[in-house]
């Protein structure tokens, strides 16, 4: 006979604050993040990685199968190894690969083939999406589940005061042999997290208010 799941009451999360406060200064954390292209070299522990990466794989996923890995590098050898081969992707996309609107597009970030960044910050962390689960499972709603992990991540990292870069060097499958993953993962984002350098400088850009993005019904 088939057993229902267990359930157990839930440990509900109190911000101790009415909902609105603590909305809007979760808010007031969040508008201050930015994509940052210019890192210190400032070190940064494993522990404070370990627990921004703990707090990304608390995501939901489709059917709770945390279709993600995620490769923290500080080995400097390896990250040379990852900005020669994304340098070399990039090349080829900003010569070649990029369609005209594109790289109109791109033009107000200022962003070239040269990726510095992937040496210069003290980590590079590495998403992978699991196409199957370890034991060879069927995975659901990976983009959505592994783009939500994402999502905390950089939420997390900021809440810590470091600065990402969701960095997309086109195509990403260098990473799985630099790093020796087997083929059930798939490189989905690298994120250098660090410090901004003290003459970090962002494009002049702003964000969609709320009258674009949102709909009242
Ligand atoms: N991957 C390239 C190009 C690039 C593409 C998009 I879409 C961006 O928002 C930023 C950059 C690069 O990293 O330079």
């Amino acid at each position: 006979m088939n057993r229902p799941p267990a359930h157990i009451p839930l440990e509900r999360y109190d911000p101790g604050m009415p909902a609105e406060e603590a909305a809007g200064r979760f808010y007031d954390i969040m508008r201050r993040r930015r994509t940052v292209r210019m890192f210190a070299d400032r070190p940064v522990s494993e522990e404070t990685i370990r627990r921004v990466l703990l707090a990304a794989g608390t995501a939901p996923s489709g059917a709770n199968k945390q279709p993600w890995r995620f490769v923290a590098v500080r080995d400097p050898e390896i990250k040379r190894r990852i900005r020669l081969a994304a340098e070399e992707e990039e090349r080829e996309f900003y010569t070649r690969r990029a369609p005209p609107e594109w790289l109109e597009d791109l033009a107000p970030l200022g962003t070239d083939e040269h990726k510095e960044f992937l040496e210069i910050a003290p980590w590079l962390i590495v998403v992978f999406k699991l196409m199957k689960t370890d034991e060879g499972g069927q995975v659901y709603y990976v983009n959505e589940s592994v783009g939500i992990a994402t999502g905390m991540l950089l939420a997390a990292a900021h809440h810590a005061g470091l600065a990402t870069l969701t960095h997309t060097p086109s195509p990403m499958g260098f990473l799985s042999e630099v790093l020796g993953r087997p083929a059930h993962e798939r490189p989905f984002l690298l994120i250098p997290v660090g410090y901004p350098a003290a003459d970090c400088v962002v494009p002049d850009i702003g964000r969609k208010g709320e009258g674009e993005i949102v709909v009242w019904a």
